[in-house]
C-alpha cells in the first residue's frame, strides 16, 4: 500500500509584481502550487492580481505594497509577514526600470538616482531582509533579474547598463557568500521583452517613443518568467547560474532584426 504524504507547499516572493515580468512570474509560480508574495508601489494593481490568483489558483496570496528604495519600508513589510512565513523558498528580484536614453553629458542626474536606488539598492534592501530567514533555513533560491544590458552595453544606456552590471556583480557574490548555507542564487538575463510597462516608464509615459516593439518580435513577459520557473524548479543539486535570453530577432543589445515581427 502506498503511503500517503502531505504535499510541502512552497512560497515564493516576488518583487515588482505589479506588471511586466513580475506579475507573469507571480501568476505562474500560483499556477504551479506555490503560494506567493507579492509586492510593488501600485496597491490597486496588487489588490486586482491577489484576488484574480486566489480565486483562479486556490493558494495563499499576500500582497505587500512598499516602495523598495525605502529601507524602512521594506523592513516593515517584511516583519508583516515573518509570523507566517518563516520560511521563504524562492526571492524573485525583479523590481527594477530604465529612466531615460540619453548620453552621459545631458543625463538627469534625477533618473540616474532612481535607477540606482531601484535597481541596485532596492535588490539589496529585500535581500537583507530574507537571506537571513533562508540561512536560518538552510535552505532557499534567490533568482536576480538582471538584463542583456547587464553583460553589454550600447550607446545612451549608460546607467541602466552600470546597474545590471551592478545585479551581475551581487549575483556572483551572493553565491559565494551563500553556497555554503545551501541557498542557490541564479539569475535571469533578458533582452527585450513585451507585455511589460519597461519602456513607457523609460520614456516617461510617452506612448509613441515606447513603441519599440512594433518591427521585431521581443521575447513576452511569459517567456522570462517559464525560464525563472524553470531555474526554480530544478533538483536540489542543480544550480542555473544564469540564463542569457534574448528573441530570436535579437542577436545582442546593439544588434535586432527590425524588418518585421514574426508572425
Ligand atoms: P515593468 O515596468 O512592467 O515592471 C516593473 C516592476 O517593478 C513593476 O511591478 C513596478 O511596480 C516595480 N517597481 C519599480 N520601481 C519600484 C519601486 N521603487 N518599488 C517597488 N517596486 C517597484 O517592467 P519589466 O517587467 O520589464 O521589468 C522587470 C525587471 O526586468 C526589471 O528589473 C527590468 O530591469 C528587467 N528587464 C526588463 C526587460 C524588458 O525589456 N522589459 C529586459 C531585461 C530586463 P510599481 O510600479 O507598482 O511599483
Ligand atoms: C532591458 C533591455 O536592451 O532595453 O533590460 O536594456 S534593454
Amino acid at each position: 500500500m502506498k503511503e500517503k504524504k502531505d504535499k510541502i507547499i512552497k512560497t515564493v516572493l516576488v518583487t515588482g509584481a505589479t506588471s511586466g515580468i513580475g506579475k507573469a512570474t507571480a501568476t505562474l509560480f500560483a499556477k504551479n502550487g506555490y503560494n506567493v508574495i507579492m509586492t510593488g508601489r501600485r496597491a490597486a494593481k496588487l489588490k486586482e492580481l491577489k484576488s484574480y490568483l486566489t480565486g483562479k489558483y486556490g493558494v495563499d496570496i499576500v500582497s505587500l505594497c512598499f516602495d523598495i528604495r525605502n529601507y524602512e519600508e521594506v523592513v516593515k513589510a517584511v516583519n508583516s509577514i515573518k509570523r507566517k512565513y518563516k520560511k521563504i523558498d524562492v526571492l524573485v528580484n525583479n523590481a527594477g526600470l530604465a529612466k531615460g536614453l540619453s548620453p552621459v553629458h545631458e543625463g538627469k542626474l534625477e533618473d540616474w538616482e532612481t535607477m540606482i536606488d531601484t535597481n541596485i539598492k532596492g535588490l539589496l534592501y529585500i535581500t537583507r531582509q530574507i537571506s537571513p530567514l533562508m540561512v536560518e533555513a538552510n535552505s532557499g533560491h534567490i533568482i536576480n533579474v538582471c538584463s542583456t544590458a547587464g553583460h553589454e552595453v550600447y550607446p545612451n544606456g549608460n546607467v541602466y547598463s552600470a546597474t545590471k552590471y551592478a545585479v551581475d556583480a551581487l549575483t556572483k557574490s551572493m553565491r559565494l557568500d551563500l553556497y555554503k548555507h545551501n541557498i542557490r542564487v541564479s539569475q535571469v538575463s533578458p533582452g527585450h521583452v513585451e507585455q511589460t510597462e519597461f519602456a513607457l516608464v523609460r520614456f516617461d509615459g510617452d506612448e509613441k517613443r515606447a513603441k519599440i516593439y512594433d518591427d521585431f518580435t521581443p521575447l513576452t513577459s511569459k517567456d522570462v518568467a517559464d525560464t525563472i520557473y524553470y531555474i526554480a524548479s530544478r533538483p536540489k543539486h542543480v544550480n542555473i547560474q544564469d540564463v542569457l535570453i534574448m528573441s530570436s530577432q535579437q542577436a545582442g543589445s546593439n544588434f535586432i532584426n527590425r524588418n518585421g515581427r514574426i508572425v
